[in-house]
């Protein structure tokens, strides 16, 4: 009998998490200061891994802080965070990184990925762009969340239309900063997720 395994005649031990059956894998993606980091944060059950580290001189004019002015450190590589959601089943998310200098990564990171977050701040929606059109070329299923950063209002309608996002594709508000505003961002993923399973399985 495998070690690992329960044994209900000496005493039971819970499944180690890491031998989940089910390892699946969600990005987030977006522009530089859209939230990404503290999604991962806020979201996962572990201490998330990340690589944020002080901008240095070298990201001076490179990353664009002026528009962030509460932005003090840069992502130089990915988040990573898991989230259990069952005994069997592991919620995996990177964070990636939006700058242009990282989009290379990109094609890599997207192997093995279920969907997407796009998040978008509304006071610079063209960061997104970008980022949504590389989700479309990959056919990577996405939805998008508008991050709150207390700008000024601008209605889904307006969004839709700036970032010009189907009807079909799920568009929703969030605090990035919340627990509980995150997990209904990838609630809504993964509801859009079985949506378009459905859609293929009726398709067939
Ligand atoms: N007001 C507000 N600030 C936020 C929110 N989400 C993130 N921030 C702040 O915005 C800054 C950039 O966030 P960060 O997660 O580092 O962005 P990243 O570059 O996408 O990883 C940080 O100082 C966050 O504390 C939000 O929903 N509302
Ligand atoms: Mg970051």
């Amino acid at each position: 009998m495998d070690s690992a395994t329960s044994d209900p005649t000496t005493g039971t031990r819970p499944p180690l998490r890491s031998t989940a059956d089910n390892g699946l894998k969600i990005v987030v993606v977006g522009g530089f200061g859209v939230g990404k980091t503290t999604m991962v944060r806020s979201v996962s059950d572990i201490r998330p891994l990340n690589t944020e580290e002080t901008m240095t001189r070298a990201g001076e004019g490179v990353d664009d802080a002026d528009d962030v002015p509460t932005k003090t450190t840069t992502t130089i590589a990915f988040d990573f965070g898991r989230i259990s959601l069952d005994e069997r089943t592991v919620l995996y998310l990177f964070g990636a990184p939006g700058q242009e200098r990282f989009w290379f990564l990109w094609d890599r990171l997207f192997t093995g990925t279920l969907g997407a977050v796009v998040l978008v701040d509304t006071r610079r929606l063209t960061d997104s762009w970008y980022a949504i059109d590389r989700l479309e070329h990959h056919g990577m299923p996405f939805i998008v969340a508008r991050n709150d950063f207390g700008g000024p209002e601008h209605s889904a309608d307006d969004v839709r239309e700036a970032l010009d996002l189907p009807d079909s594709i799920p568009l929703i508000d969030c605090d990035a900063r919340s627990r509980e505003s995150s997990k209904e961002v990838l609630i809504t993923l993964v509801n859009h997720l079985y949506t378009l399973s459905s859609a293929r399985e009726s398709a067939k």
